[in-house]
């Protein structure tokens, strides 16, 4: 009954403030109704953190990631005593906002705070645990939200006798685990891109069992504006590298390769030291790396443009893929495709067609027309064979024929479809046809 009271007081008040229109009642519903206090066990891991800080603090939750937590409860160290992480806020004498991560820990039955670690930071954006050091016991992985500044701050927290030591503490834009060194232990790639300060680096570090080596650090690419996901793969000699493809605003696409040299430290393919550019792996479009042979290394395609028959507005121009693969050197020539990302397929052509055939979209853009040229040729009039992209639907329920045309495949959604000129010289078959024809994964 009590309770029915008290709720009914909070909504007369509610109301009464919703009708009043009155400024100096500048208060919010959900500060009148505050969740329940905790019980049992969490209360007194909030007690305990209220002793070490005192009232004046605000609980922050992660933001993203599969910890979401004020009070992350996990027996880190796996020794049969749950560990508690609390975060928390405080605002420092300049109103700065200071994020803190405090370790909780049960000493003689009760719950204690042992650590406290404090970022200037706008918000706790994700928690992640980690095993990098390979000894059981998981790495705390924290990023923070810097307003500020154009990136976050990652910080690394070893877990270790039964306190919180920071390993690393770096600017990023995105930070990787990765084995570079073939070894039990990973390293940990920062990448730290300043598009204002117009500097870009990567460092690797390694975790040791009980501390962390710097691995050196490496120029990227400075005009990057936004880099994909990392792959985590291989050079073709079998090194361990990464593979991350990057946006150059308007320019195109961009691929960077890092991996340790002999001598154990981190090196970029396309960057050498004093240089700011990757300009070996820039591409006019957003083609990224693909693993164009299914050996599980990616490819990096440089793009050449076909002659254009049919005119020099974007729409008719289009590019010969040169898939590339990657050693300590730079790019080696693998093999030349047409990509239809559009449609999804690739067909890679022979080396002695190159620079004598050219590819042009047909009218009604389904399919695309390759003909026979030559630099002399005047316009390319040789049709050697089509390639036409149908939706199922289109191709049996339409009035339209396509008696001339043969089956290349199909897949749930498409029909792909080929037409021949019987008066072709270069006497390409069906089989040519399907042999050079694939998917785009
Ligand atoms: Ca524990
Ligand atoms: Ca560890
Ligand atoms: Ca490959």
């Amino acid at each position: 009954m009590k309770i029915k009271k008290s709720l009914l007081a909070v909504l007369i008040i509610a109301v009464a403030m919703l009708f009043s229109g009155c400024s100096k009642f500048n208060i919010e519903i959900k500060d009148l109704i505050t969740p329940p206090e905790p019980t049992g066990e969490l209360y007194e891991i909030r007690q305990a953190l209220f002793e070490y800080t005192g009232p004046d603090i605000t609980l922050r939750y992660p933001k993203s990631g599969d910890w979401r937590s004020a009070f992350i409860i996990e027996d880190i160290d796996q020794d049969g005593v749950d560990d508690v992480l609390a975060f928390y806020s405080t605002i420092s004498g300049e109103n700065t906002t200071i994020m803190h991560v405090n370790l909780i820990t049960k000493l003689e039955g009760k719950w204690v705070s042992v650590s406290d670690n404090a970022v200037e930071s706008s918000a706790i954006e994700s928690v992640e645990f980690l095993d990098l050091n390979n000894d059981k016991t998981p790495e705390i992985l924290i990023s923070w939200k810097i307003s500020s500044q154009p990136t976050d701050k990652v910080s690394v927290f070893m877990f270790s006798n039964g306190g919180l030591t920071l390993a690393i503490q770096e600017n990023f834009s995105h930070y990787i685990p990765c084995d570079l060194s073939n070894s039990d232990e990973l390293e940990f790639v920062v990448i730290s891109s300043d598009s204002i300060a117009k500097k870009s680096t990567a460092t690797a570090y390694r975790f040791e069992k009980h501390g962390v080596i710097n691995l050196g650090s490496c120029a990227l690419d400075v005009d990057v504006t936004e880099y994909s996901d990392a792959v985590i793969s291989k050079l073709s000699n079998g090194k361990p590298a990464i593979y991350i493809d990057a946006a150059k605003s308007t320019l195109g696409t961009i691929t960077e390769v890092l991996y340790l040299s002999e001598d154990g430290m981190l090196e970029n393919v396309f960057v050498k030291e004093n240089e700011t550019q990757n300009v070996a792996t820039l591409r006019v479009s957003t083609a990224a790396s693909y693993d164009a042979d299914g050996d599980e290394i990616p490819e990096i395609p440089i793009l050449r443009q076909l002659p254009s028959i049919r005119g020099t507005a974007e729409k008719d121009i289009l590019y010969l893929t040169e898939w590339n693969k990657c050693n300590e050197q730079g790019l080696a020539y693998l093999s030349s495709c047409f990509m239809n990302y559009n449609d999804g397929y690739s067909f890679c052509v022979d080396e002695e067609w190159k620079d004598k055939f050219t590819i042009a979209r047909s009218e009604d853009l389904t399919e695309r027309v390759f003909y026979e040229y030559s630099e002399d040729m005047a316009l390319a009039t040789h049709e050697l064979f089509r390639i036409k992209t149908l939706t199922k639907d289109e191709f049996y329920y339409s009035n339209k024929s396509y008696n001339d045309y043969f089956e290349i495949t199909s897949n749930d959604t498409h029909i792909y479809l080929a037409r021949i000129n019987p008066d072709n010289e270069w006497d390409i078959k069906e089989q040519d046809i399907l042999d050079r024809f694939d998917f785009i994964q």
